[in-house]
This record gives C-alpha cells, sequence and structure tokens, in this order.
C-alpha cells in the first residue's frame, strides 16, 4: 500500500473538495493505487437513495484476505500481523506474523470447506477475543462465506435470534472465556442457545479455559482436531464487488435487532484508507484498538482496516481492571503501543481511579489516542488528553456506526486542530447535512439539527438481512434523498462538528446501543407486569444507564418490590444480556401517555434526569394525573 498520508490541514480541505466535486474519480485513484484486484470494475458507483440501491466498484472482482494477508507475505512475511495479549498478565503474548496468519487463515478455511460451507453461507461466530476470533473471520471471508459475529457477552436468548435470522448453519465457539478472575461457560451458552435453532448443523469449537464441556454427538467438533490434519493452503474465492462480506446486528429502537450488511469492495478500501489517515498509521508502529471483534470497531478497525495496511494490530483477551486497574497502560508499555483507541465508558472507569496507576507506566510511545462510540465529556477528554497522551497525542474523537462500515467524522492527527468534545471535520469523501425538524437543510454554520449523509460513501451497509423495507424505512425515509444517521448534531463557527447523542430510543450505556424496546418486551414478559418504558440517565462511568418506570397488573397481591426489580434484571438479563440492566426501577400507577396510546418520553427523561422544573407541554397527555404520582416517588 502506498505510504501517502495527509499532513497539513490545507492539504485535508484540498482533498476533501476534490473528493466531494468528483467521487467518483477520487475514489477510484484510491481503489487503484493501494489494492490487488482479480478484476478491475466497470463502474465506479451506481447509487439510488429512493430505493436505497449504493453499488461501488461493480464488476470487480477480489478476494479482501488476499489484501489483508497474502499481498503483505512478500514484504511483511515475519512481520507481526496479530498481537495477541491474553487474559492473564503472567502469560506472554503470541505474536502471529503474516506468514503464520497466511497458514492459520488458510487452515480454518480447510476446514470450513470440509464441513460443508459454501459462498455465501452463513456462519456464525460466538468467541473470546482470543486469535481464532480473527482467524475464523478471515478464514469465512477466504472462501466467501458470509461471518455474522456474535459478541460473547449476548445472552442465549440473544444469540438464537441472531442466528436464526440470518440462518446461520455453523457456529463457531470455545468452551470457555476468561474474563478478569472469572471463567465464562460459552458453550453451555451456545447449547442452550441452538435449542431453538434447528438450522445449525455443525459447532465447531475452541479449547481456551480447558473447562469440562458436553459434545454433542454428531454436532460439535473439536477445531483443533480438525486443524490439524487441514491442509495450509487455500486459494482464495474470487468474490464480486458486492458480495456480501458480513452481517452484523445492531440494536433499533424498535423491533428485532437489524443484520446490516456490508460488502466487500468498498468496505476495504474505505476501512483501509481510514485507519492510515485517522491514526496516521507507520510501518513500524504497533496499534491497539480494546473494542470487541464482536462490535464493528473491532470487525474494521482491529482485522480488516489494519490487516489491509500491513499493520501491527494488538488483540486483548482481558479487561481493563484486571489483575488492576493499570492494565491498558501495563499493555501500552510493554508493547510500545503507538496508537491506542478506546471508549469514553472505559475512559471515565479508568478516570475514577485516579493517576497512580497511569504514573507507573511508561506512555511515551504514545502517539495518537482514538475515542468512539459515544460523545465524550469535557472532563473524561481532558483526563485522556492529559494523563495518557501528556498533551502531545492528538485525540481523535471519530463519530460513525455500524452502519456506515468506518469512521465518517473525526479529526486527522497532527493535522486538524483538536477541540474537546468535538469529532470535528468530515472525513474525506463524506458529506454531512444537518436538517431541521421540518425536513429542511440548515445551510452555515453556528447549526443544530439532525445528522444526515448526502452521498454515498464506499463502506456503507447495502441493507438488512432479510429486510430490505426496514432499511429503507429506518434510514432513507426520515428525509428524501439523505442517509438519517438517528444523530443529533451541531457544527460550530469554524464548521467543527459535535455530535449531541442520539434523537431516537437507542440509549448508549458504557458504549453499547440498546434500543428501549427490546428490552421493554422482555420486562413485559414478567408475569406481574403490566408495562413499562425505559429511558437513559446520566451515569459517570457508563455515560448513561438505565432507567425503567414499570406499571405493575393488579393482581390483589403485594409482592416484595426488591425481589421484583431483581426478577426484572434477570430477565433482562436472560433476553438481552447483562448490559442491558436497570440501574434504575420505579414502580408507578401508569404511564403518561399521548391520546394516540404513546408513551411520553420525553417526561419520563426529565424526570429520571431530575429536571422537572419545566416538563413542557403535557395537554396532550390522557392521563396527566400520573405525572405527579411519578415525580412524587422519583428514585
Ligand atoms: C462505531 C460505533 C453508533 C452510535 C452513533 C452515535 C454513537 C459513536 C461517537 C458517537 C458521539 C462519537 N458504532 N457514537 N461514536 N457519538 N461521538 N465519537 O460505535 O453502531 O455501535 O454505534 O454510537 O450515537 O449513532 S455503533
Amino acid at each position: 500500500m502506498s505510504n501517502y498520508h495527509i499532513k497539513h490541514l490545507e492539504e485535508y480541505y484540498q482533498v476533501y473538495r476534490k473528493s466531494i466535486r468528483n467521487p467518483e474519480l477520487f475514489w477510484e485513484e484510491i481503489a487503484e493505487e493501494q489494492f490487488l484486484w482479480r478484476k478491475k470494475w466497470n463502474h465506479v458507483l451506481r447509487w439510488d437513495f429512493s430505493k436505497p440501491e449504493v453499488k461501488w466498484f461493480e464488476g470487480a472482482q477480489l478476494n479482501i484476505t488476499e489484501n489483508c494477508i497474502d499481498r503483505h507475505l512478500a514484504t511483511r512475511g515475519d512481520k507481526t500481523a496479530i498481537l495477541f495479549e491474553p487474559n492473564d498478565p503472567s502469560k506472554s503474548a503470541e505474536h502471529i506474523t503474516y506468514l503464520q496468519l497466511y497458514h492459520r487463515v488458510n487452515k480454518f478455511a480447510n476446514v470450513l470447506k470440509a464441513q460443508g460451507i459454501k459462498k455465501g453461507d452463513r456462519v456464525c461466530i460466538y468467541l473470546p477475543m482470543i486469535p481464532e476470533l480473527a482467524i475464523s473471520v478471515l478464514a469465512c471471508a477466504r472462501i466467501g462465506a458470509i461471518h455474522s459475529v456474535v459478541f460473547a457477552g449476548f445472552s442465549a436468548t440473544a444469540l438464537s435470534t441472531r442466528i436464526n435470522d440470518s440462518d446461520c448453519k455453523m457456529v463457531i465457539t470455545s468452551d470457555g472465556s476468561y474474563r478478569g478472575a472469572k471463567t465464562i461457560d460459552l458453550k453451555g451458552i451456545v447449547d442452550e442457545a441452538l435449542e431453538r435453532c434447528p438450522g445449525v448443523k455443525i459447532v465447531l469449537v475452541a479449547k481456551r479455559i480447558h473447562s469440562d464441556i458436553q459434545m454433542k454427538e454428531g454436532r460439535d467438533q473439536w477445531l483443533q482436531q480438525l486443524l490439524d490434519e487441514a491442509s495450509d493452503q487455500c486459494i482464495a474465492e474470487v468474490m464480486d464487488a458486492e458480495d456480501p462480506l458480513f452481517i452484523l446486528y445492531t440494536s433499533g429502537s424498535t423491533g428485532k435487532p437489524k443484520g446490516m450488511v456490508h460488502s466487500t469492495a468498498g468496505y476495504m478500501v474505505y476501512t483501509a484508507y481510514t485507519f492510515k489517515n485517522v491514526f496516521q498509521y507507520k510501518e513500524n508502529d504497533i496499534y491497539w484498538c480494546t473494542a470487541d471483534i464482536g462490535w464493528i470497531t473491532g470487525h474494521s478497525y482491529i482485522v480488516y482496516g489494519p490487516l489491509a495496511n500491513g499493520a501491527t494490530t494488538v488483540m486483548f483477551e482481558g479487561v481493563p481492571s484486571y489483575p488492576d486497574f493499570g492494565r491498558f497502560w501495563d499493555i501500552v508499555e510493554k508493547h510500545k503501543v503507538t496508537q491506542f483507541y478506546t471508549a469514553p465508558t472505559a475512559i471515565r472507569a479508568l478516570a475514577k481511579q485516579g493517576t497512580e496507576l497511569v504514573e507507573k507506566y511508561n506512555l511515551a510511545s504514545l502517539k495518537v489516542l482514538g475515542s468512539v462510540g459515544e460523545p465524550i465529556n469535557e472532563e473524561a477528554w481532558h483526563w485522556y488528553n492529559d494523563n495518557i497522551g501528556k498533551k502531545n497525542s492528538p485525540i481523535v474523537d471519530t463519530w460513525w456506526q455500524t452502519e456506515t462500515g468506518g469512521i465518517m467524522i473525526t479529526p486527522i492527527p497532527y493535522v486538524t486542530p483538536t477541540k474537546p468534545t468535538y469529532a470535528t471535520l468530515p472525513f474525506i469523501g463524506i458529506q454531512p447535512a444537518l436538517m431541521d425538524e421540518h425536513g429542511k437543510e440548515l445551510i452555515g454554520n453556528q447549526v443544530d439539527g439532525r445528522l444526515c449523509i448526502k452521498y454515498p460513501w464506499p463502506s456503507m451497509a447495502r441493507t438488512i438481512w432479510g429486510n430490505h423495507q426496514r432499511y429503507k424505512d429506518t434510514y432513507f425515509s426520515a428525509y428524501e434523498n439523505m442517509y438519517f444517521t438517528g444523530d443529533g448534531a451541531l457544527r460550530d463557527e469554524v464548521g467543527y462538528y459535535r455530535i449531541t447523542g442520539r434523537v431516537d430510543d437507542v440509549i448508549i450505556v458504557s458504549g453499547h446501543n440498546l434500543g428501549t424496546a427490546p428490552i421493554e418486551d422482555a420486562i413485559n414478559e414478567h408475569p406481574a407486569v403490566a408495562e413499562s418504558a425505559i429511558v437513559g440517565f446520566p451515569h459517570d462511568v457508563k455515560g448513561s444507564a438505565l432507567y425503567g418506570y414499570v406499571t405493575l397488573k393488579d393482581t390483589g397481591e403485594s409482592r416484595r418490590h426488591d425481589n421484583l426489580r431483581k426478577e426484572i434484571n434477570q430477565i433482562i438479563t436472560e433476553h438481552i444480556g447483562p448490559i442491558a440492566k436497570l440501574d434504575k426501577i420505579q414502580f408507578t400507577s401508569g404511564l403518561p401517555k399521548t391520546r394516540s396510546g404513546k408513551i411520553m418520553r420525553r417526561i419520563l427523561r426529565k424526570i429520571a434526569h431530575n429536571d422537572t422544573s419545566n416538563l413542557g407541554d403535557t395537554s396532550t397527555l390522557l392521563n396527566p394525573e400520573v405525572v405527579q404520582d411519578i415525580m412524587d416517588n422519583a428514585l
């Protein structure tokens, strides 16, 4: 890949203007320069947001793993591709070179083939952050199977819903996982999930914690035995540019999770180009993103983006608090990490611990600090900047989404002057728009509205698996000819963007997007619950935490509220996972509703924020009397 980076602000504006004036020409040049194509494209871009349909590099053929692995072998065969840092700090890190990665991916790909997996089949990957996770993702891509990684913190119910939604034939998992001082019985969760998934015929099991687990005859197989027998050569499947590469589920404000479908060529080009520029990646850097590969951040900026650049990417199995809250800094020192990319919720949790555990370590290797997942508050920004970056590593506050595939609004380090809490400027090729509630675009600076994108970019999701109509309704119907992000944003006097948060019913808790509807659905399954409404409230570590208003059925029996609270959180854990547990549960005599029966979340939000001086217009309420009652009993 060419080593060219954007180097100063004037150049950014120049390249930006060029990318907007003629996007096709711009992206064609990027694609020409840096990748291995089996066949070049006939058309750079065809698009129609009204359908919506977007096609990049139509007619081109490639395999993304040849770009992420094979292409580097001649010059970087012995370079570390994946630097695996295990949960246990006393165990040594594993350096997987590009050549070793090539052999391991090929072996895994041959195992998939031998088990009957073919191009286009869906494979669910439910693994902890161990090398097999990255390798299985790449093995799927090698043979053209569509991977669907499910974050290994999700419950059996959440896992089975995702497996069934995309008809996965196979699940790849492990006997268990380490999480700090604890172990988690992942295989047990898979077994429970699969009781509801008749389509899954094969389960491959990696050994990690060496626990005594049940292997189901005819379904479950130990991965290592199959790998041992497999050849380390596997010819990459030739894929069309628009063939799906993967599905990744994201929660919506309503209904079941959305399986966002990403395609091959555009995703590769955009993640590679953003990685190089947003992290100013140089050949011998050691890049570390602390996300889990179960989220889009891990797909794009642990696996595909870094490997497409021939980078060394760190994969960390553990948690920031084990064996103590100095673990991140210990790893930075030990591996001389140069780019460190994490989430505001982690920064806040670490900031709470003071600076003693930071000062113990030498962080001088750091050159760029990244933030992603939710708005970073001023205090966390300064703590990160002062104590980790020592005021000389720029913070890149990167705004993007599962749906966008890659980073969309971000500073370019050492190029864009940063400003606390601002994601600053659109990345090259990205055309944001702020819209008012009447569907009019807000022109000029110092405006505040809903964030849309006006023009396609290569890594945008192409559809929702099995439901194109929902894709259209969710993202392309709010504003004509625009992609609507679901976020609010403001543009300051110099054109910098600040993301103000979700404008729909998605709440970001510790960087995890949670739709309120699925949580409410889970609670409502409790036999004592009549209805419920969830809102977010500010939390000093999680950013937002969940506040539930629950109305009980009038059964005549009186039940201990504390027990009910436990049971409600238990149901949520079973349906979604522990990340969706409620911090506060208030039992109410009713929920404020409009005449059309819609819960007025605005009011509930204000009460949860302890901001009841002005509740706004309550005249449209059907039952204004409950509001006083809820206020009197607020937690
Ligand atoms: C990458 C990722 C997407 C939502 C998005 C925003 C919020 C993400 C930032 C941010 C403010 C940021 N994908 N978000 N990054 N808000 N500043 N730098 O997180 O699909 O899981 O979430 O996250 O609300 O719409 S995601």
